[in-house]
């Protein structure tokens, strides 16, 4: 006997539902940011967080220029390309990826040993160019709809606010103007971005699509903590047990 298999699209409100129902799998949850909310990451795990996160943010608006370059909407263009702006600094502005880098410095890291790459671990690369590849061959409106996990990001931005200056007092506080950027930053983006898809899927298998596309980019983040677990909790980052100068 054959399940009648629901086809019947969401509505917006129920294709919306179903999206911020995905905030179940978000990284907030990850034991890495869980143990980082409860205060119990020592400074080199900290450290090591701020520096592989270093890779995910220059990579964003190389993401968001893919999404540009595919998108023939001069409209949307002209909002998405204030993503760009925003990371990369533009007039007098330093922009997010400074303000990084500011929390960089703030944690005890050198601006060079930012920079260089040389902490980033394997496996957060390979998540965040999956990302960015994702976002290059995708259509446009796909790559736009997966930048829909700041649905969630308000809240652990605001965690960090909260809780950082009681639990790691060593932090200078000028690190924290990356965080209360992107609180505002985030709220615009997620509307802009919403806006898009929920105008976009209009059958129910191109909304159940799109949340397939969501949960890839949650398993980007959920993947790039693994990463740093393995390593800054477990000691055990890629060939430690190879190479013992790693
Ligand atoms: O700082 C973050 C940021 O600039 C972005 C852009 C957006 C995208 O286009 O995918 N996603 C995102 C996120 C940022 N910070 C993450 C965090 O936990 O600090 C959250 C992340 C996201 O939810 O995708």
């Amino acid at each position: 006997m054959n399940d009648a298999v629901d086809k019947t699209p969401w509505s917006k409100n129920e294709f919306k539902a179903q999206l911020l129902g995905m905030e179940r799998y978000y990284h907030i949850h990850h034991p890495y940011h869980v143990l980082m909310n409860e205060g119990k990451l020592n400074e080199a795990q900290i450290r090591g967080w701020v520096a592989n996160r270093y890779y995910y943010q220059i990579c964003i608006p190389i993401k968001d220029a893919a999404i540009m370059a595919n998108c023939p909407d001069r409209k949307t263009r002209a909002l998405w390309i204030q993503r760009i702006l925003e990371h990369d600094g533009h007039a007098d502005n330093p922009g997010g990826i400074e303000a990084w880098i500011q929390l960089g410095q703030a944690v005890g890291l050198g601006r060079e040993e930012i920079v260089s790459e040389e902490y980033v671990l394997p496996g957060v690369r390979f998540s965040v160019d999956a990302y960015v590849n994702f976002a290059r061959r995708a259509d446009w409106h796909e790559a736009a709809s997966s930048s829909l996990t700041e649905l969630f990001a308000p809240n652990i931005h605001q965690q960090r606010l909260d809780n950082w200056p009681s639990h790691y007092p060593w932090v200078d506080l000028k690190g924290y103007k990356y965080f209360r950027k992107r609180l505002s930053e985030a709220r615009r983006d997620v509307k802009h971005g919403l806006e898009i898809t929920l105008d976009w899927y209009r059958t129910r298998e191109e909304q159940e699509k799109m949340l397939s596309i969501l949960k890839f980019k949650l398993d980007v983040l959920w993947t790039m903590a693994d990463s740093m677990y393995m390593a800054y909790m477990h000691h055990m980052p890629p060939y430690y047990n190879i190479d013992s100068n790693i």
